[in-house]
Formats: structure tokens, sequence, C-alpha cells
């Protein structure tokens, strides 16, 4: 198990932070038996990301993409939240303020309780059209075909996807810059479980860095932005975040815990 050291001056700017802003990825989700995209063992590892996360390749083969995000439905609603997620949901105890900035789109961290969630890629929970926009529940959209996109019930005319984000699509309407002001202003920016390589969302931890956040990286890996973290923690996010939130929790309401203060 990973000690939870750092420095006093890091201790006391911890200590009085306002604002923070946790900033997920599927790795975070790796613990509630849903597969990350790149690594060993990753959904990229098996399939390949042009051929069923772009708008190409859902216009090549709509039928093809429409069976994968099925089956990938049917994992996220099977899977529960495990202790990172909830450790997450914590936090908004004792932050005046707490952004959640995912990338995921299984919904564990509403699930888990958090509150304020920016889905910079969407959700796989609904599923849009892609004619009139028309929202509807994966589930009926499933229900209804799980092998081919079926039609819209609305408009009748354009087909249903699912309402992620692929390659090459702009991020849903305002949501990244919600969550570049929010990551301008944090003092604490917790980077759980990315790869860091898919932008803009990446490009967050560059912004929380500049700006003069408290940068903490959880992820079993070094990642490319690793040296722009003033804490990594390099152990499952479901072991070592709750340690670390119950760190938090001790330095914000009755001063440094002996482990801590030594640093
Ligand atoms: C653990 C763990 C445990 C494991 N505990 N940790 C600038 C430079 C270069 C390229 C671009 C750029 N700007 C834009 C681009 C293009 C592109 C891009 O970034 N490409 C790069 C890959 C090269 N970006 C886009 O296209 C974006 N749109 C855009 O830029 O619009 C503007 C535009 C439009 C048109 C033309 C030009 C510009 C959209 C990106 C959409 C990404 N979509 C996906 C699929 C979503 C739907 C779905 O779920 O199927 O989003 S791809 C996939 O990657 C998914 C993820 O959200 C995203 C990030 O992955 P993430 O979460 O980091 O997961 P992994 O698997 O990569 O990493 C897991 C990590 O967890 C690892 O580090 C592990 O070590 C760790 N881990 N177990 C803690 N237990």
């Amino acid at each position: 198990m990973i000690e939870i050291t750092f420095e006093a001056e890091i201790g006391e700017r911890l200590r009085q932070a306002e604002r923070a802003v946790v900033f997920s990825g599927a790795g975070l989700s790796k613990e509630s038996g849903l597969d990350t995209f790149r690594g060993p063992g990753g959904l990229w590892e098996r399939m390949r990301p042009e051929e069923l996360a772009t708008p190409e390749a859902f216009a090549a083969d709509p039928d093809k993409v429409w069976r994968w995000y099925a089956w990938r439905y049917d994992q996220v609603e099977r899977a529960e939240p495990n202790a990172a997620h909830y450790a997450v949901s914590r936090l908004a105890e004792f932050f005046p303020s707490l952004q959640v900035v995912t990338q995921n789109v299984d919904g564990l961290h509403q699930k888990a309780g958090s509150t304020e969630v920016l889905e910079l890629h969407g959700t796989i929970v609904t599923a849009r059209c892609t004619r009139c926009g028309r929202l509807e529940p994966m589930a009926s959209a499933i229900t209804r075909s799980s092998e081919a996109p079926p039609s819209c019930l609305h408009c009748e005319r354009g087909r249903m996807r699912p309402n992620v984000v692929w390659f090459g699509e702009v991020l849903p309407d305002g949501l990244f810059e919600a969550a570049v002001a929010a990551t301008h202003l944090a003092d604490l920016f917790v980077v759980v479980g990315t790869s860091a390589t898919v932008y803009p969302a990446a490009g967050l931890i560059e912004i929380a860095h500049r700006a003069g956040a408290v940068v903490v990286e959880v992820n079993v890996e070094a990642t490319p932005l690793s040296s722009l973290a003033d804490l990594v923690l390099a152990a499952p996010a479901g072991e070592i975040l709750p340690r670390f939130v119950d760190h938090l929790r001790s330095l914000r309401t009755s001063g440094a815990p002996e482990e801590i203060r030594r640093g």
C-alpha cells in the first residue's frame, strides 16, 4: 500500500482550497468492471477506434457501430460505482465548490451521488436522432433494435445513434467552456484514470497547472502530463482515492494527520 505524503506547503494549500475540480477518465470505472480504451486489455486492443468511434465509421457500417454500443450499454447498465466514484462524491461534503468533469459516458459519477458533472464526451445512457436531434433513453432504443440503429420515433426519418462524442466531432455546446472556466478557478485539480491523450479534454490539465491549482494525478501508470502534477498517486483509483479524500478531510477539519505533516 503506498503512503500518501506531500510537502507542508502543498498540505497548507490543500487545507485552504475552496474550489476543486475532479477530471476523470476510463480508468476510474475500471474497478467497476468497465474496460478502458488504451493500454493492456483496453477496448482499442481488440477494435480499431476509427472503425467504431468516428462519424465515418457510423456512416460506413451503422449496424456494426450500433451493435458495439448496444454491447457497451449492456455493460454500463449492469455496472455499479466503485469506491473511487463514491470518494469523489464525498469531496462535495467539505469543498464549497466541487465540479466533476468527466470524459466517461457511463453515468457512474451521478449514480454515486455527484451532482455537478460535465460529461465532455456525452453519454451512452441516451441515444440521439441523427436528423432531428431528439433524445431517447438508450435502453428503449435498444429494445426496438439491438442489431441496427432504429429509426427516430419523433421525426421517423432519422436514425438513432449513441449520444456520445466521436473523434472529429465537437464537444457538446458550452460544456468545454464551462470546464475551462471551472478549471481556471480551481485551487485543487484531481486527475483520475485518464491517459491524458485526447484533446481538447486533456488540455484542462495544462490549464489547471498554468492557473496555479494543486494538481493531483491518480493513475496506475505515468501519463504524458504526469510531470505537471504536484502529487502523483500511482495506484488503482478505488484504493487510493478514498484514502486521499480521508486525508483531505482530516487536513481541513482537524489539522494534518501525522503521516502528512512529516512531508
Ligand atoms: C487506471 C486504472 C485504475 C487503468 N485506477 N487509473 C490536438 C492534438 C492532437 C489531436 C487533436 C487535438 N485536438 C483535437 C484532436 C483530435 C482528437 C484527439 O484528441 N486525438 C488524439 C487521440 C490524437 N480529438 C477529437 O476529435 C475531439 N474533438 C475535437 O477536437 O473537436 C474539434 C474538432 C472537430 C473537427 C475537426 C477538428 C477538431 C473529440 C474526442 C472524442 C473522444 N471520444 C472517445 C469515445 C467516446 C464515446 C465512447 O465511449 O465510445 O472518448 S475516444 C475515448 O478516449 C473516449 C474517452 O473519453 C477518451 C479518453 O480516454 P481516457 O478516458 O483517458 O481512457 P484511456 O483508456 O485512454 O486511459 C485510461 C487510463 O486509466 C490509463 O492511463 C490507465 O493507466 C488508467 N487506469 N486502470 C486509475 N484502476
